[in-house]
């Protein structure tokens, strides 16, 4: 077999977003769509000759079809070695996992995601550098610019591998090992919690249910909760993965994930509900009549984490994205460790990772993780959370209300405006970016704004800076706004609204969250002048 070079011309829209090149499916399916990419990520690997590289994905509709092409343009590039995941699936913290374990240079991970899959549903192709994480900006810019430029890629003449046997092959001289995806991510849980311990909590009766969406983490959470900890057969839900997710959005939140929800607030609710995303690095934790927000849960997974044997020799410091609710922010005052705020998106948390600065972090998105990997990780958090519920051996709703009795509540919702025309999103945030600097003590809604800034991050590490990366506003009554676009959208722009509220007050730590939150959000929607610029009076999707 040999390989060959096949000319190609550019395409102008594969610039890379809040986490790797995210398009709908017909888009990469047009001719060498795929393969530029694949090309032009390889050529911004340096390094590839005869390293390794990790493939794999969330399993979602083409995902295999992209795994082939992967698999053939790394054998005619020279790589030596390619671990790839069974039928082509690695979950997003289990690709980071494998890239550390096998010392890989990097890995290219399929993935939409939380969006919804299937032929007209949305793909995805992220590169992963050799700590496992998202690369960083300046490696995401530099594959831009190469898919403006390329002219032609190399693959493999070699007939489609058999994807579904574990072991293995050659193509062009590179040798191709189909994985267990599970495996390698499994071993690697049970040297950071007490496993123990958790299969002691099942056995006396804990009840869970864990729902995975019909998406990737169905064969991780059954392999581990179910297998390893010995959770009831059927704890998880929707664990077989699905090339569209059976029809549903993979993404875990109480608007999608309603019926772990409803169950959860129902009378027969077990003692902790989970879920997770189409990828597997996102987590929705439910107490019995409790929802946590991802905020809260950052914040209770840091001042518990000791509680777990990965962490028992505390943190070194924590992380979280600017959006995300300053819970975290209290944590770490009261345990004296930094604090940092980061733009949206994992690829930032990579240096303070790699350097040690942080142990924890995490996004209000659903996204939790720490220094194991460096992706933030779904079944991880859950797996922390329930490490902590059997070393106090408090419920979980218990656990959740002497935080806020400790710390104070960041009430906290999101308002998205999804499919807003490109045009009028931009508007309004250049609208809201030139008040920014008249805003400082004006009254409006009866709050008062203490400051207003479009955050630009610094890079603690190397100094690297990112500009624009969302407006926020502050108020002297405790109170914060951020606006930004999302990155991660294939059609039209979306709005996101970060609107919260801190409240120490005892007796006012359990009110609807909406009541609390109300005058906020309609100073929100006013100094943005949402519904004249985007001409909708109510978000798409409140969580
Ligand atoms: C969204 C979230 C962000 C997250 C990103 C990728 O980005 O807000 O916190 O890191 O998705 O998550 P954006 O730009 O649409 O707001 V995942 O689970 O989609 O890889
Ligand atoms: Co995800």
């Amino acid at each position: 077999m040999a390989s060959k070079r096949v000319p190609t011309s550019p395409y102008p829209d594969q610039k890379p977003g809040t986490s790797g090149l995210r398009k709908k499916v017909p888009v990469f399916r047009q001719p060498h769509y795929v393969q530029n990419f694949v090309q032009a990520i390889i050529d911004c690997i340096p390094d590839r000759k005869g390293a390794t590289l990790v493939i794999g994905g969330d399993g979602r509709f083409f995902n295999e079809q992209v795994v082939q092409i992967a698999l053939k343009i790394a054998a005619a590039n020279g790589f030596g070695r390619v671990l790839v995941g069974q039928n082509g699936l690695l979950s997003t913290p289990a690709a980071s996992c494998v890239i550390r374990k096998a010392e890989a240079v990097g890995g290219i991970v399929l993935s939409a995601s939380h969006n919804p899959g299937g032929p007209e549903g949305d793909f995805g192709i992220k590169f992963n550098g050799s700590n496992g994480g998202p690369a960083p900006e300046s490696v995401t810019a530099a594959i831009f610019e190469r898919t403006k430029a390329i002219g032609d890629y190399r693959i493999s003449d070699a007939p489609d591998l058999d994807l579904g046997r574990i072991g293995t092959t050659e193509i062009d001289g590179m040798t191709v090992e189909v994985i267990d995806p599970v495996a390698d991510y499994a071993e690697l849980m049970r040297t950071l919690f007490d496993f123990e311990a958790l299969a002691k909590m099942f056995a006396s009766g804990f009840r869970m249910r864990f729902d995975a969406l019909s998406a990737v983490t169905g064969p991780y959470a059954k392999a581990i909760l179910e297998g390893a900890l010995g959770a009831a057969p059927g704890t998880v839900v929707n664990g077989e993965p699905k090339p569209d997710f059976g029809g549903h959005h993979p993404d875990p939140n109480p608007v999608h994930a309603h019926e772990l929800f409803d169950l959860m607030h129902g009378a027969d609710a077990p003692d902790f509900g989970a879920a997770s995303d189409g990828d597997g690095d996102r987590n929705m934790i439910v107490a019995p009549g409790l929802f946590v927000t991802p905020s809260d849960s950052l914040a209770i997974l840091a001042a518990h984490a000791h509680r777990a044997p990965g962490y028992a020799g505390g943190l070194a410091g924590v992380a979280r994205s600017m959006p995300t609710s300053r819970a975290v922010d209290r944590v770490a005052a009261a345990l004296k460790i930094e604090a940092f705020e980061t733009p949206t998106g994992w690829k930032f948390f990579g240096n303070l990772l790699d350097a040690g600065r942080i142990t924890l972090c995490g996004e209000e998105s659903a996204g939790t993780g720490s220094n194991h990997v460096r992706e933030k990780d779904g079944l991880w958090a859950v797996l922390l959370w329930l490490n902590i519920l059997a070393a106090t051996g408090k419920p979980a709703q218990e656990l959740v209300r002497a935080h806020w009795a400790e710390y104070g509540r960041d009430y906290y919702t999101r308002h998205d405006y999804e499919e807003i025309d490109a045009g009028a999103a931009n508007r309004l945030m250049e609208g809201l970016r030139g008040k920014l600097g008249a805003l400082p003590g004006t009254r409006i809604g009866g709050l008062t704004v203490k400051a207003a800034d479009d955050f630009r991050y610094v890079d603690p590490v190397d100094g690297s800076v990112t500009e624009a990366q969302g407006v926020r506003v502050t108020f002297e009554e405790d109170a914060r706004i951020v606006y930004r676009l999302s990155g991660t959208g294939t059609a039209g722009a979306t709005l996101r609204v970060y609107i919260e509220r801190y409240e120490a007050a005892r007796d006012r730590l359990e009110l609807p969250v909406a009541e609390v939150l109300a005058p906020v959000v309609s100073v929100a929607r006013e100094l943005a002048d949402i519904e004249r610029l985007t001409g909708r009076a109510e978000p798409s999707v409140v969580t």
